[in-house]
């Protein structure tokens, strides 16, 4: 066990609550200095970045742990990964990261709850094996700026974490970029096991973050965030997502289509970030410190 593990009665809390945190990641001004100089401009640089997309489209900073080296090492900070291995055990692959800007005016997400990911795309992300007791992802949501109710902080609804209500299968219908609807072009009410069902929001906490704090939460606890209704904060959250080793990611599948917009998998790859991997059932990169793992020959 790292010496950052949670503790029992953390471990407890997680798995009756299906969240933790937030908890100190960073320094206010290290993590705001870091996006600023750091990460914002390598963004914009999309020569190594892993999928040909343009600029704008929503899935166009998908991964970007692969080619940047600061969010290469945020994946495997031993604040967060030794964490990880309280919960999920000692292998762990980070599978997936991804940006959720909420700019001045922007629409709060809406309630959901994500098991294999397949909810935009249509296809399973994320296969657990048949006999695992849980599935889903677990998402380390990190504050890159405050994140406030007024400029659209998390809502979770906590121990909901253990029955989906909704089935990733149905399909939703994209409704643009620009559409009102409440996820990132999509209205995920499609995706209800019961058109009638409603979330208890009266159950809901919010969990306002410094710049710099992270949460630790099941993909598959019900979670939405608040509208930004400031007219200049720029809420913005880096979100990396981790199962173990066991678990195959984007099975059978060499490209994906979501969020109006397909790209290839060819560059795509898994990281290891504890343990090692006795399944061989995904593509593994192993990560240099302080480098990227895409120019690492694992
Ligand atoms: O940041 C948001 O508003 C949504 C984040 C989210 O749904 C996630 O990280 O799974």
């Amino acid at each position: 066990m790292g010496s950052y593990a949670l503790s029992k009665a953390d471990i407890e809390e997680f798995r009756q609550q299906g969240i933790i945190g937030p908890l100190d990641l960073y320094d206010r001004d290290e993590i705001l200095r870091a996006y600023k100089e750091e990460v914002r401009p390598a963004l914009f640089d999309r020569s190594r970045a892993p999928y040909d997309l343009p600029v704008d489209a929503p899935t166009a900073n998908y991964d970007r742990h692969l080619d940047i080296g600061f969010l290469g090492d945020h994946v495997r900070n031993p604040r967060i990964v030794d964490k990880l291995t309280s919960i999920l055990g000692p292998d762990i692959l980070c599978w997936r990261s991804e940006f959720f800007p909420k700019y001045p005016g922007d629409a709060g997400t809406q309630w959901h709850q994500a098991d294999t990911f397949a909810h935009a795309s249509g296809r399973p992300q994320l296969i657990w094996p048949e006999n695992a007791e849980f599935g889903g992802a677990i998402t380390v949501w990190t504050a890159f700026t405050d994140c406030t109710i007024s400029n659209g902080c998390m809502r979770f609804i906590p121990g909901t974490q253990t029955a989906m209500h909704y089935d990733e299968m149905k399909g939703m219908t994209f409704q643009g970029h620009d559409s009102e609807s409440g996820f990132f072009g999509y209205d995920y009410r499609e995706l209800q096991v019961d058109a009638d069902w409603a979330p208890d929001e009266s159950k809901a906490v919010s969990k306002e973050m410094r710049a710099g704090q992270f949460i630790i939460f099941w993909s598959t606890l019900m979670h939405a965030s608040y509208s930004n209704t400031t007219s200049n904060q720029t809420r913005l959250a880096y979100a990396t997502r981790y199962v173990p080793t066991s678990v195959r990611v984007y099975p059978d599948t060499d490209f994906v289509e979501e969020y109006g917009h397909r790209f290839s998998l060819q560059n795509y790859t898994t990281v290891l970030v504890a343990g090692a991997d006795r399944f061989g059932c995904n593509k593994i990169a192993a990560h240099k410190p302080g480098g990227n793992p895409m120019s690492s020959p694992g």
